[in-house]
């Protein structure tokens, strides 16, 4: 059975020496966690193999601690050797469906989608969630054409919404790019915008690398953007 799960602050890792410092991934993991992150992806560009299934192994049984799902980031091989909840894979990963042949049906498989045409693929190829943006430039990935900004983001959950099949309809959504304690009432406030032909539906969660992995305090920081989500955004 595939499990429920909560997107609702999704913590994607960065173990490069500008967001970690000299402090140990696995530690800030645990921070985060202790906080309140709802589930972890392990990013990791540039470790090789063997380091990347160690590490995955220690954030496994971190996350089991605090009953968190624990995704990795392109590689489909390493969670399978991992024994984790799944995998989050990008435009130029393995492809949606290979990888839910590789990992069955009751993984998590989560895709980067920038467009409407990359969401519509990722869903009929049976991802569980679409990871859609860039929302806002961000120096945690200088990726600037895939910067799409509330309006891109709202196209897609508008398409997503319009669509009849129940793939659509069920698949989960968050944003990511440039999302931190001071924007994310307003993110959360513009792309939550009643029409008044239909309720359209709005992003499960936002996934968020540099303001809980890089703060002084990512037990406090994760703290602070849960309560900001949970409480009523002061706008109208
Ligand atoms: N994909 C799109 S933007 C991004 C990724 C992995 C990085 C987001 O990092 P931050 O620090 O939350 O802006
Ligand atoms: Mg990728």
């Amino acid at each position: 059975m595939k499990p429920q799960v909560d997107y609702s602050l999704y913590l994607v890792t960065d173990s490069t020496e500008a967001i970690l410092g000299k402090r140990g991934l696995v530690q800030v993991v645990e921070k985060a966690l202790k906080g309140g992150v709802t589930i972890v992806q392990y990013r990791d560009k540039t470790s090789d193999t063997g380091y990347l299934i160690q590490t995955g192994k220690e954030l496994r049984e971190v996350c089991r601690k605090y009953k968190v799902p624990l995704l990795i980031n392109d590689r489909v091989d390493v969670a399978l050797a991992v024994g984790c909840d799944g995998v989050h894979l990008g435009q130029d990963d393995m492809q949606v469906a290979a990888a839910r042949k590789l990992l069955g049906p009751d993984k998590i498989i989560g895709a980067t989608v920038s467009s409407i045409s990359e969401a519509e693929i990722a869903v009929n190829a049976g991802a569980d969630y679409l990871g859609i943006g860039t929302l806002y430039a961000t120096q945690t990935k200088k990726d600037t054409k895939s910067i799409i900004g509330i309006n891109g983001i709202r196209e897609i959950l508008y398409y997503l919404d319009s669509q009849k099949d129940r793939l659509f309809q069920d698949v989960k959504t968050v944003c990511i790019g440039g999302v931190n304690a001071s924007n994310v009432q307003l993110i959360l406030h513009q792309l939550f915008a009643p029409s008044t032909s239909h309720q359209p539906r709005t992003v499960d969660g936002v996934a968020i690398v540099s303001a809980i992995m890089a703060a002084s305090d990512p037990e406090e920081a994760s703290r602070t953007i849960k309560q900001l989500i949970a409480s009523p955004p002061p706008f109208k």
